[in-house]
């Protein structure tokens, strides 16, 4: 995938694992397929987190899904389980394997990593986008640090750093706009779709939300 393609796969980057659904996560899965979801990350992270055996063919699951609606499935923090599984590629975060060490593993695959202010930003160019956050307050994940709105988007841009970025952190239909207008070419979304009344409605409005002020 070229840098293009991957901006373009990061318009509506879906991120959950089982303690963030309130249905089963392959419903879930398939109907945010169909609300337009177009890159699918999985996090099973939190109370209730599977493990092991289950954890593994949890992913499995999802992967099938994903392959066959042409969804690139991308693992979070576990790059052995994504190397097993040969996914799309790993997210990984400061306190996560190094993305040297990640990189020699992985080869070309997709490597995400999460930054949270400019300097991070250049220690991570080897990255191949960037998910910013948390941008507005979240629940979801317990030791987040402080919400910074989209002003580090901003300023990795005026750097003039090239590298697909998305914004992650209590994103919904309502901000998304503010968060591609910042220069991020997506926004990774947990809970406004895992935890959806309709989970197909509410990607597909924040889908709507993106492509009505994106450059594409
Ligand atoms: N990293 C920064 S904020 C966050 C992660 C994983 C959680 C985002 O979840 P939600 O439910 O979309 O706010
Ligand atoms: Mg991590």
């Amino acid at each position: 995938m070229n840098k293009e393609q991957l901006s373009s796969a990061l318009q509506l980057y879906f991120v959950m694992g089982s303690p963030n659904c309130v249905q089963r996560p392959v419903d879930v899965l398939s109907e945010a397929i169909k609300g337009g979801i177009t890159l699918f990350q999985f996090r099973e992270k939190g109370h209730g987190a599977l493990e092991g055996d289950q954890k593994y063919a949890l992913a499995e699951e999802l992967q099938y899904i994903c392959r066959k609606n042409e969804i690139p499935f991308i693992v979070d923090d576990d790059v052995d389980l994504a190397i097993a599984l040969k996914a799309d590629g790993v997210h990984v975060g400061q306190e996560d394997e190094p993305i040297e060490s990640v990189r020699e593993k992985i080869g070309n695959k997709i490597v995400g990593v999460s930054v949270h202010n400019l300097e991070e930003a250049k220690e991570a160019m080897q990255a191949d986008y960037f998910g910013v956050g948390p941008i507005f307050p979240t629940k979801t994940k317990e030791d987040a640090k402080p919400v910074q709105g989209v002003s580090v988007i901003r300023q990795i841009r005026l750097a003039e750093i090239q590298i697909p970025i998305v914004g992650i952190g209590g994103i919904t239909e309502k901000n998304a706009s503010e968060v591609i207008r910042a220069g991020a070419d997506g926004v990774s979304v947990i809970t406004a779709i895992s935890q959806a009344g309709n989970v197909r409605e509410a990607a597909a409005a924040i889908r709507k939300e993106i492509s009505a002020c994106s450059k594409r």
